[in-house]
């Protein structure tokens, strides 16, 4: 038997080299890293069918084949290690269909990550990406009500930064790739019946290769949002305390333009669903008309309902008497 002080120091040995390896996992994530390094995000339907988005372009359609384990939307994060629970890159991911006209290496197209902090089911926010003719990361307010596919409005824009693509050599100031998912995950095969590259099956015609949009925004941006939001009364002030650990529920949806919202939602066959049945009711998965995740955390991993957004209104509770007690 190995002496006490020994086994402890292998614990803390074991412990010091289970963290390297979490720390060196989540590093990896970059704008051009694998699709193995995101989750993708489930969002209640199928994510997503061909042809189905209202301005038949390419580039704005998103496509996926979730039985192959090829979603259409992901999310990453990268924690930059500092025992913040404020700061890190948020990675986002979306797979499309082609890119428009003559391959420029620009996404051209409108496209919006809606966020629900709040567990209602309504949007709070989105982090859109496009603009022209210079292209924009922006996170907006959402419109009161933005419940359903049909819905959703965009309220004020709270925070916007100039999109920098990455060119392979620029990974610390780039936020933006839009590049062949056979670039990012060489080396996929299909099981005969369809092509891992052009799920579409649009063929070798120009501009038909299938996409990934990757843009990235710092956490800490997000959260100075929410929390000014919070301390301003637009949302409940328990969301003065936002940070990583709070669930959130999301969805992707691509438009034309940057005034509405107006081409294909993830996860819902668009020609088939009526866009003004509501999201499914959190922790209902197969209820509504789909479309929003459940509740995740920052790196899209699902959040149990129970520690989530229910158990967060006792913690502030508790923070507000601390605070009170203390003063
Ligand atoms: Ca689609
Ligand atoms: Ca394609
Ligand atoms: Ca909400
Ligand atoms: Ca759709």
């Amino acid at each position: 038997m190995l002496p006490q002080s020994f086994r402890l120091r292998l614990l803390i040995l074991k412990s010091v080299c289970f963290c390297v390896l979490v720390f060196n996992a989540e590093a990896v994530i970059s704008l051009d890293a694998s699709t193995a390094y995101f989750t993708a995000l489930g969002l209640g339907g199928p994510s997503d069918p061909v042809a189905d988005n209202q301005a038949n372009r390419v580039d704005i359609e998103l496509v996926g084949r979730p039985e192959n384990g090829l979603e259409a939307f992901y999310v990453g994060f990268n924690d930059f290690g500092t025992g913040s629970n404020t700061d890190g890159d948020w990675f986002f991911r979306t797979r499309l269909s082609g890119e428009n006209g003559s391959p420029d290496g620009e996404a051209n197209g409108f496209f919006y990550v809606g966020i629900d902090i709040t567990g209602d089911g309504s949007l709070d926010y989105l982090i859109e990406h496009g603009g022209s003719p210079t292209q924009q990361i922006s996170i907006l307010r959402a419109g009161e009500g933005s419940n359903s596919p049909g819905s959703i409005t965009l309220g004020e824009t709270l925070f916007t930064e100039d999109v920098v693509k990455f060119d392979g050599s620029n990974a610390t100031t780039a936020n933006s790739y839009f590049e062949t998912v056979q670039s990012i995950d060489a080396g996929l095969t299909g099981d005969g019946t369809f092509d891992p590259y052009d799920l579409d099956g649009g063929g070798n015609k120009q501009g038909d290769l299938d996409r990934f949009l990757t843009f990235k925004v710092d956490f800490q941006d997000f959260v100075d949002v929410v929390r000014a939001d919070a301390e301003n009364g637009i949302i409940d002030d328990r969301y003065e305390l936002f940070d990583e650990t709070f669930a959130m529920q999301m969805l992707i949806v691509t438009s034309q333009n940057g005034n509405n919202i107006n081409s294909d939602f993830g996860g819902i066959n668009d020609n088939e669903v009526d866009p003004n049945t509501p999201f499914h009711n959190p922790g209902d998965p197969n209820g509504g008309s789909g479309g929003l995740s459940g509740g995740v955390d920052v790196h899209g991993n699902p959040v149990p309902e129970s520690a989530s957004f229910a158990l967060l209104l006792g913690v502030f509770a508790l923070f507000r008497v601390s605070r009170r007690t203390y003063r």
